[in-house]
Formats: structure tokens, sequence, C-alpha cells
């Protein structure tokens, strides 16, 4: 395929200490994969001869990764908005058979037509900011054919933009109605068995739940593990978003890609995430739309060195977000990231949340996923509100 030099670029290659800034820099890639990358004045001579497009001294980072994310769903959340206004509580409503009830009941009316259609929008929004890679979560289907629907249409939006997809099977992520209070049943009798079909057809990248209060606990949990494990799938968990459950410790047991939410967990959780490899997600855009206030313990990841990910939760209940760039904002500002920490939460790391060794940085042999951003400063990504600096999006090489 032919070469491609994207010369006169600043370019944030997050290989290494800090940005991993190139000054003055060249980047070669062949439509696929970058093969070069470094000072201009270094370019080597083997490489000079291909077509070069200047830059215009712009940032060039790895592109965006939304590590996190249920973006397929049918219907709103509006109403539900204003009841929490009102005074109602997420918990209240999902106990009076509202919250993801609400969206299942949508879901379940829903061709995958009709998701893949309300899909996209949110999609496109996500791709108007550079994003390359999204993982998208069944959940709310809660039956074995919605669930396998809400897959399809996943990997249906992989199809229909350029844009790289990971499904993630979360039947665990509430008891439905006709199953209410015999969650062990609806494991036994649903989530497992839904699972081997779902991964028979090749739907499914990793197996994830919600470990809470209001919807699984631990045991349950560890049996979803337990049949993931047996399949060879990864595994990761929502843990202690609404309070502290045990779900990190366990998902740091099972080795899991990752720990979402975290606002619960404890120094001790930390521990077991590093020593794990477990990637801390953390989803400032559920915790600012909950307007809660405890904040993850970015201080214990950060000294036991749990790698912390930034993602959208892209959902109509709780997280109601189409911006990464929004997202890292909010994590600088409400969870005290810094935007250096929000670039790499939403580049190096978020890959690693998802088991991807072959994007989030830029580095000779990965794919050429680039942003090309209007700004001198990787700072100002976090910095601007509302704000899209977005010059170019490069997809396996392509514009
Ligand atoms: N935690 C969340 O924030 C989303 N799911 C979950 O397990 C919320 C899903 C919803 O309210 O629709
Ligand atoms: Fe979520």
């Amino acid at each position: 395929m032919p070469k491609e030099i994207l010369g006169n670029a600043r370019i944030a290659t997050l290989d290494g200490p800090g940005y991993g800034m190139v000054e003055a820099g060249a980047l070669v890639h062949d439509q696929a994969r970058i093969l070069w990358v470094g000072p201009e004045a270094d370019l080597p001579a083997g490489h000079a001869d291909a077509a070069r497009r200047d830059m215009g001294g712009w940032l060039i980072t790895p592109a965006p990764i939304d590590c996190h994310t249920h973006i397929v769903f049918a219907g709103d959340r509006a109403r539900e908005f204003e009841m929490r206004l009102e005074g109602a509580s997420y918990e209240e409503i999902a106990r009076a058979g509202g919250g993801i009830l609400s969206t299942v009941a949508a879901t379940r009316a829903a061709s995958e037509g009709d998701l893949v259609a309300q899909a996209l929008p949110r999609l496109d929004a996500l791709l108007a900011e550079g994003v390359t890679a999204i993982e998208v979560k069944s959940g709310y289907g809660l039956e074995p054919e919605t669930e396998l629907r809400m897959l399809r249409a996943a990997r249906r939006l992989g199809q229909l933009r350029p844009v790289r997809v990971r499904t993630t099977y979360l039947a665990a992520h509430a008891c439905p109605p006709e199953y209410k209070g015999r969650a062990d049943d609806y494991m036994n009798e649903v989530c497992l068995p839904a699972l081997h079909t779902a991964h028979a057809e090749g739907l499914v990248d990793a197996v994830d739940g919600f470990c809470e209060g209001i919807a699984f606990d631990t045991a349950q949990i560890a049996r979803m593990f337990d049949a993931a494990r047996a399949l060879g799938l990864p595994v990761k968990l929502h843990a202690e978003q609404l309070s502290h459950r045990g779900g990190t410790a366990l998902a740091a047991r099972y080795g899991a890609l990752s720990a979402d939410h975290v606002e619960y967990a404890t120094a001790e959780d930390a521990a077991l995430m590093a020593a794990a490899g477990t990637v801390a997600v953390l989803l400032p855009g559920a915790f600012y739309t909950l307007r809660e206030t405890q904040l993850p313990p970015v201080a214990a990841f950060r000294a036991q060195g749990v790698p912390m990910a930034l993602a959208t939760d892209c959902n109509p209940g709780t997280s109601p977000v189409t911006s990464i760039l929004l997202t890292m904002n909010m994590g600088c500002t409400l969870f005290g990231l810094t935007p250096e920490e929000a670039l790499r939460g939403v580049t190096v790391h978020a890959a690693r949340a998802l088991g991807l060794s072959d994007c989030g940085r830029i580095a000779a042999g990965l794919r050429a996923d680039l942003a090309v951003w209007n700004v001198e400063n990787p700072a100002e990504l976090s910095w601007r509100i509302g704000f899209n600096p977005l010059h170019a999006r490069i997809f396996g090489g392509r514009e």
C-alpha cells in the first residue's frame, strides 16, 4: 500500500514518559500501520520518497478510544431526568421499575435496524471528535433474543462506519421484571445460557456485569465470570459505583481487564487491581449526572500504579454523554486528573482496558489510528468545554 508522510507536526506519541512529544515531527504510515515516527530532520532515506502532507504544525495524538459505552439502546430517559430533579434518587427510580428497566422495555420492542438507526447519531458524535474504537455493551435486553440483537446491532455499527467495535455481553446488568426477586434463576436460565449462544455466534469480545445492591452480588457475578473464563473470554465489571460491594476485589481476582466506575473503591482495592493489572475505568459523566459526591480513589490509583482510563459510559440513564473531549474535561475538573492523565486515559489506558495492544500510542508497528488537532498543546484538549478542535481523523491510515 502507498506510504504517506505526515510532516511538520507536533506529535504526542504517548509512547514513553509524559506526552512523548516529538517537535517538528513526521510520521510515516502505509494506510494501515505506522512505519516510522520521529523528528522530520531524522526521516530515514528509505521513506523520503513517499507522498508528504504538511500538517501545518498541528498536534497529532493517538485517536481517542471510548472503552465503556452502552450506545446501543432504544428510547430516552428524559422523564427520569425530570424525576431526579424533583428529588427521586437513581436507586429509588430503579427499584420502582423505572431506570434501566424502562430502557429494557423500549429496547425489547426495537428491531435491529431501529437499534442501529438510534445508535448511529450517538456514534457519529464520538467519531466527530476523532474516536476510532469503541466498546459497546448489551444489557438492555435481559432476555436472549434482545441481548443478541443488541450485540448484532453493535457489530453492524462497525460495518457502517470506519470504527472498531468491541462488543461486551452485559446480560447481568439488571434483573428483568419477569424474574423479580429471582436473580439466581435469571442467572441460570438467561445470563449463562445466552452467553453460550452469543459466543457461538461470535458476538462476544468480553463479559461484564453490574455488581451493586440494585443489581447482582459478588457470588452471582462470580458465576458469570466462571462461565466467561471457561469460554476463554476476558471479563470486566461495573464495580463500587453506588456503594462498596466487593466487585473490584472480585474483578481483580479474575484478572479482569478493567473495573469501572469505582467511586467507592478503597486503597486496598487499588492494591489488588495493581497486582492484577486491572485498569480503573473512570466515568465522570455518570458521576456528574448522578451528582455523586464520592470521588474515586485517584490518589491511591496513582500511588499503586493502577492505569486509569476515561470513557463516556454513554447510556440513557446515568451518562447521556457522547463527547470524549467533555469526558476528558470532566476527568480533570471533577476527579483531579492532569490533562496528561486524561489523554492517556482515552488512548493508552483505554486500549489496555479493551485488551487491544495495537493502538492507543504512536509507535512503529501500531495501527495508524490518529487524530490531528488544531491546537498547539495537548492540555488544550482537556481545557475547553463544548469546542471540537479536530482537524482530521485517520482510521487505519485513511482519513
Ligand atoms: N451503571 C451505569 O451507570 C449504567 N449501567 C450501570 O451498570 C446505567 C444504565 C442505565 O441507567 O440505563
Ligand atoms: Fe456503564
